[in-house]
């Protein structure tokens, strides 16, 4: 367990820090105790703000001194609680927002090198200006930063043909629990000396250690991309269609995202400014992006064809192709403010969940009719990506006032009955958002003994005081 922190240690880290990496003001610290969704709530005695790679460094030195516990934030854009401070009081919030520049970006290495604080968008701009890209996007890319993408292992809507944060890591630089520092922003393609620490690091929530910045690998720019919007019949033909598009693009379907008929419709009550893409409604959607190289036909060429042929063969009941950027951004934003809509709608549980791709289809129907009798008024929202087998299947609280009732009363067996069901389909309880607070009982109660053996072992030979993170995956 850690300690709390001495007047001595804080007035130590204050000297260290200066005035803008240093505060115990409440009004700076507030924003930060609470996570995005305004389900967990914090306590921190400090808001520590480093700015260079030798503070982060010195303060966790001084941590390990007198065992004080750190918990590292970036964004605050978790979906599991994983930046929020215990609610004790007992740690220091390690801001890593001021660490916040793009060191070198290289075009023979085809890589960036990145600070924990840069905020997802501006390396998607960096890479941009190279004529290059950073081929991992998300809902939160104005806001979820370097740091917090690395530690999360984020997936998001680009994992289908460049996979997740892990596959576009290249090195890591990042500050250990003993205050050393893991130095190896390499640019290597090859590196097989041992044990893989970056791979430890990345999705290890800052339970293992402070990332201070990333080496993010790159990937040539498209000679042309086309985004659509297809209705269809069921989750079934949504993943027949992805198939088939695959085939016909060679490989080049970047997104495939399916959206159920109610979420669509919670968007487009809730969110400004949105409209309907089709002209009807349909039980299910997919949003597809595909690019073509240069010099190849252009994306929306094949892309129209081939559904075209699907909505001949019945596959696809309706279809959309944005003609220009604004349709393309107005269809993404369709998906991307799902998550929105439903916090904006009330309360709901969260299940970011994966299961084998073939078997998610038949998931999704049967989950949700089993969830939906057990808990009647309760209503399933399953959406994301199907392509990677992971969608996130929320299950909204009945509407009107007796929602948090309903929450406190039946939330953990509605829960636990959508986990039981992913464990008996051979899947994973935390697909891309990670365990943080929100899921370690479920993570502890569903891992199999080997695994967890041995995640505890690595945590303790790594961090036997428990300061990094703590109260998040193990205690
Ligand atoms: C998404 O895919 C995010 O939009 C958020 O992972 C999922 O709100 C959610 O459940
Ligand atoms: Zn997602």
């Amino acid at each position: 367990m850690a300690n709390p922190p001495s007047d001595a240690l804080l007035s130590d880290l204050q000297t260290l820090l200066g005035p803008r990496g240093f505060s115990r003001d409440p009004a700076d610290l507030e924003p930060w105790l609470t996570d995005w969704r305004g389900r967990y709530r914090g306590v921190a005695r400090a808001l520590l703000s480093p700015s260079t790679v030798a503070e982060v460094q010195a303060i966790v030195g001084r941590c390990a001194d007198s065992g004080v516990g750190l918990v590292p934030q970036g964004g605050n854009t978790s979906m599991v609680g994983g930046a929020t401070p215990p609610a004790g009081g007992e740690a220091l919030l390690l801001s890593l927002r001021r660490m916040s520049s793009i060191r070198s970006v290289s075009e023979s290495d085809n890589m960036l090198v990145a600070e924990a604080g840069v905020v997802l968008s501006r390396v998607h701009e960096a890479a941009q200006g190279i004529g290059r890209r950073f081929p991992l996007s998300l809902a939160a890319k104005g806001s979820a930063t370097v740091g917090g993408l690395v530690s999360t292992n984020a997936g998001g809507t680009q994992v289908l043909r460049f996979g997740p944060m892990r596959s576009l890591v290249l090195g890591l630089e990042a500050v250990l629990p003993d205050g050393s520092l893991y130095e190896e922003l390499s640019a290597l393609r090859k590196d097989n000396r041992g044990y893989d620490l970056r791979q430890l690091l990345v999705g290890a929530e800052g339970t293992l250690g402070i990332v201070t910045a990333a080496s993010l690998r790159l990937v040539a720019s498209p000679g042309s991309s086309a985004v659509a919007w297809a209705g269809l019949e069921s989750p079934e033909a949504a993943l027949t269609l992805l198939r088939r598009l695959e085939a016909r693009t060679g490989d080049a379907v970047e997104s495939f995202e399916l959206v159920p008929a109610n979420a669509l419709d919670l968007v487009l009550r809730r969110i400004a400014g949105t409209r309907a893409p089709l002209a009807a409604p349909h039980a299910w959607n997919v949003l597809i992006e595909a690019v073509a190289p240069h010099g190849a036909a252009p994306a929306a060429e094949t892309l129209q064809d081939a559904l075209v042929e699907a909505v001949e063969q019945g596959l696809v009941l309706d279809a959309a192709i944005a003609t220009s950027q604004a349709q393309a951004e107005a269809l993404w934003r369709l998906r991307e403010s799902v998550s929105e809509a439903e916090r904006l709608d009330g309360p709901a549980l969260k299940h970011d969940i994966s299961v084998p791709v073939s078997a998610m289809p038949r998931f999704i129907e049967e989950a949700r009719t089993a969830v939906e009798r057990r808990f009647p008024g309760a209503r399933v929202i399953a959406f994301g990506h199907l392509g990677d087998g992971n969608v996130h299947f929320n299950v909204q609280a009945p509407s009107g006032a007796a929602a948090d009732r309903w929450l406190e009363e039946e939330g953990s067996a509605a829960s636990s009955m959508v986990y039981d069901m992913v464990i008996a389909a051979s899947g994973s309880i935390s697909a891309e958002h990670g365990i943080g607070q929100m899921k370690r009982e479920v993570f502890l109660r569903t891992s199999p003994p080997a695994r967890l053996d041995a995640q505890r072992a690595i945590k303790q030979a790594l961090d036997p005081l428990g300061i990094m993170n703590p109260g998040k995956l193990f205690d």
